[in-house]
């Protein structure tokens, strides 16, 4: 008995487990994935409310930008756990903003530098207003070659769609 239920268990959970490790919205969509997604959560993308993103590890990093000013604290997940969350594989990313600006990386690079989405500018939660819901921040204070143009272009304010290709 048990040697035939055994199999049928594994399998059962080997295909429930990841399913149910999913997780879905319950609040406001705040982001959206597009791509090839191993593990979409609403058809073929993934969505994400804001205690999703609080579900993953924070990171923070206080920036000084050109076109701010004083010092920053930016506060979010970082890109790759969202991306592996949403088990998305590609080449390159692009932040998509409610304004219809974007901007375009090398996945691995945005991996490689810890770049961040964040919830968060000065321990305040962004919202549309104060250029949320999210910004895309990348660590500019502990690593002074990052401070190119093409990165401060990529620093998508009102971001709330990535497309990974
Ligand atoms: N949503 C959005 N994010 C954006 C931009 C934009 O126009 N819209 N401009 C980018 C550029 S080119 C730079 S240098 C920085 C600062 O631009 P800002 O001074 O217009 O905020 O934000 C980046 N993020
Ligand atoms: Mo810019």
């Amino acid at each position: 008995m048990l040697r035939k239920l055994l199999p049928c268990l594994a399998l059962f959970l080997l295909h429930a487990v990841p399913a149910l490790a999913q997780d879905t919205p319950h609040g406001e969509v705040i982001l959206t994935v597009n791509g090839t997604l191993a593990k979409p959560n609403q058809a073929d993308r993934m969505v994400f409310d804001q205690a999703m993103l609080e579900k993953l590890p924070q990171k923070k990093y206080t920036v000084q930008l050109p076109w701010l000013e004083g010092p920053q604290t930016f506060e979010g997940p970082l890109l790759a756990d969202v991306l592996a969350q949403s088990g998305a594989s590609g080449k390159t990313v692009t932040f998509r903003a409610l304004n219809d600006y974007s901007a375009s990386m090398d996945v691995e690079e945005a991996k490689k530098h810890g770049v961040i989405l964040a919830l968060r500018q000065n321990g305040k939660l962004l919202t549309v207003r104060t250029k949320g819901p999210l910004f895309v921040m990348f660590p500019f204070d502990r690593n002074e070659a990052l401070r190119t143009p093409d990165n401060y272009r990529r620093c998508v304010w009102q971001l709330n769609q990535i497309d990974v290709r």
